[in-house]
């Protein structure tokens, strides 16, 4: 997949892109059947809401399934990755679902990726692109992310907070959130399916709690140039610790059969 110039331009102006259909109901098919393995283990990467809940994160997803290690390497993932940034050695930061339980998902303050990024993990540059794939129909009800178009542009100030009384995430005061959403507004990234959503480090964005009973599945890479990485140690579910280039695979990769 090639992104066409109007995409790009309407990368840098509004900070992401939600492209449906990137990926077929077949394909999604065959993520979605690796679920309830993954969720059914009893491991770190696993991590379960405040309280103990519901699951929250799971992650490392393509050290843990033969599918997701493909998909790491989806060239309808990588390549707009290195088209975006000009830049063909790419490592796979973060990978992972937010399943957002029905009734019990939690929502996700309001930050930018590179806050934590920086701070947490050490890396220099806002330069990662985090790759979602829409595994359910997203719409206004189950808690779909909501972007500050253009926010990426902006100085945003920065606190340190708790991700599901866990993890370190940096979020942003709200009378910053206030300032930027009155002046930029907001788009819920909404879509069916199998749609793709690309943005980058410094975009603001938050998501709410999942109140029906529907749970709201998203895949999300996170890639990193390898000239970028971070230079802290972190838990490796949170920030991979293999710097390796993905190199994409064959387009029909998902839909080839498994080694036995
Ligand atoms: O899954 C969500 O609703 C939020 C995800 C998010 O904020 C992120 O991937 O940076």
């Amino acid at each position: 997949m090639t992104l066409t110039e109007t995409q790009l331009q309407q990368l840098d102006r509004d900070g992401f892109l939600v492209i449906p259909g990137a990926f077929s109901n077949e394909e999604v098919e065959v993520l979605r059947a690796e679920v309830p393995r993954l969720m059914a283990e009893d491991r770190p990467e696993n991590q379960r809401e405040a309280g103990g809940g519901a699951i929250r994160n799971l992650l490392s997803l393509h050290r843990r399934s033969e599918v997701y290690a493909r998909l790491v390497r989806h060239p309808r993932l990588v390549r707009p990755a290195m088209q975006i940034l000009g830049e063909r050695d790419l490592y796979a930061q973060q990978v992972k679902i937010n399943p957002k339980a029905g009734f019990d998902g939690i929502g996700f303050d309001w930050h930018t990726d590179f806050a934590t990024h920086h701070k947490r993990d050490g890396v220099p540059r806002p330069l990662a692109l985090n790759l979602h794939i829409l595994l359910d129909d997203v719409d206004e009800f189950n808690g779909p992310l909501i972007f500050v178009p253009g926010s990426h542009k902006r100085e945003i100030p920065l606190q340190r907070s708790v991700d599901g009384e866990k993890w370190e995430l940096w979020t942003v005061p709200r009378e910053a959130v206030a300032a930027l959403v009155r002046e930029l507004g907001m788009v819920s990234a909404k879509g069916p399916r199998g749609t793709l959503l690309i943005f980058g480090d410094n975009l603001l964005h938050v998501s709410a709690q999942n109140i029906t009973p529907y749970s709201r599945w998203i895949f999300s890479l996170i890639l990193n140039p390898v000239a970028n990485a971070a230079t802290k140690d972190v838990a490796a579910y949170a920030h991979e610790r293999d710097r390796s280039p993905v190199r994409p695979l064959a387009d029909d990769c998902l839909l080839q059969p498994l080694a036995a």
